[in-house]
């Protein structure tokens, strides 16, 4: 059974910010449901086009479509050799179990952060649509070197369709209808859940990390 762990948080909380940190010490597959959905609506395919709806409204994409989406990447030999991280996923207890029938799950880590501190986070995220590299421009040590422009491979940033005050509110709104759920969902499971302070998990050491993770 493929084997791997989740990083759980509200919308702006960070996650793909630490998921990117966190495959520089475990060399696990990233797998974002967010950015497998957005990547479908860019390519116009019939799962992006159910999907878009949702998105934009900030609702959550119906169980039956992301998990099949979910269970079709964590089943691919990468994932089943090397292990994976789950970014975005599962959102829904329903997603959570449908997750347990498939796979093992060993830590989840729950970031933490206040709303107030989330508009910001948002509204001034931009991101490279080929590395996936996330920036913030209200951030210095966030910025981009070059306005606009990733560090990386010098691909033009783009801002999310969701990225605005009124979808920020509902995807808000979203998480706080099930997060509760899902962490008690997980908290039944002995040892599972780790909190991290989400005010800094972008300055977590490695030792902390592995600390997390272990
Ligand atoms: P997504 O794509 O999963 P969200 O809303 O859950 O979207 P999001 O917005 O991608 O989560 P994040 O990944 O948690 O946020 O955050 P991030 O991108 O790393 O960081 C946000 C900003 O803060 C960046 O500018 C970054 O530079 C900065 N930052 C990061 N860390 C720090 C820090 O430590 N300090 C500071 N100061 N700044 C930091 O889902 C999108 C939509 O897809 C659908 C839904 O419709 C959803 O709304 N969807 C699903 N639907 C159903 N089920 C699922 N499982 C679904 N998954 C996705
Ligand atoms: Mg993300």
């Amino acid at each position: 059974m493929a084997r791997g762990i989740v990083l759980f948080g509200a919308p702006g909380a960070g996650k793909g910010t630490l998921a990117d940190k966190i495959k520089k010490v475990f060399p696990v597959v990233h797998v974002s449901t967010g950015d497998l959905l957005r990547e479908n609506v860019r390519r116009g395919t019939e799962v992006g086009k159910k999907a878009k709806g949702f998105m934009d409204q900030g609702k959550l994409v119906p169980d039956d479509i992301v998990i099949a989406m979910v269970r079709e990447r964590i089943g691919k030999d990468d994932a089943r050799k090397s292990g994976f991280m789950l970014d975005g996923f599962p959102r829904t207890v329903e997603q959570a179990q449908a997750l347990d029938k498939v796979a093992r799950i060993d830590a989840v880590l729950v970031i933490d952060i206040k709303k107030e501190d989330l508009r910001k986070r948002i509204l001034g995220r931009r991101s490279c649509t080929k590395c996936g590299k996330i920036y913030n421009i209200y951030n210095e040590r966030l910025r981009p070197k070059r306005e606009g422009f990733c560090d990386n491979d010098g691909t033009k940033l783009m801002q999310r369709d969701d990225d605005n005050e009124d979808t920020f509110e509902k995807r808000w709104n979203t998480y706080l209808g099930q997060s509760e759920h899902v962490i008690d969902y997980y908290s039944k499971k002995a040892g599972l859940v780790r909190r991290l302070d989400g005010t800094r998990t972008m300055d977590l050491s490695e030792e902390e990390l592995r600390k997390a993770l272990s």
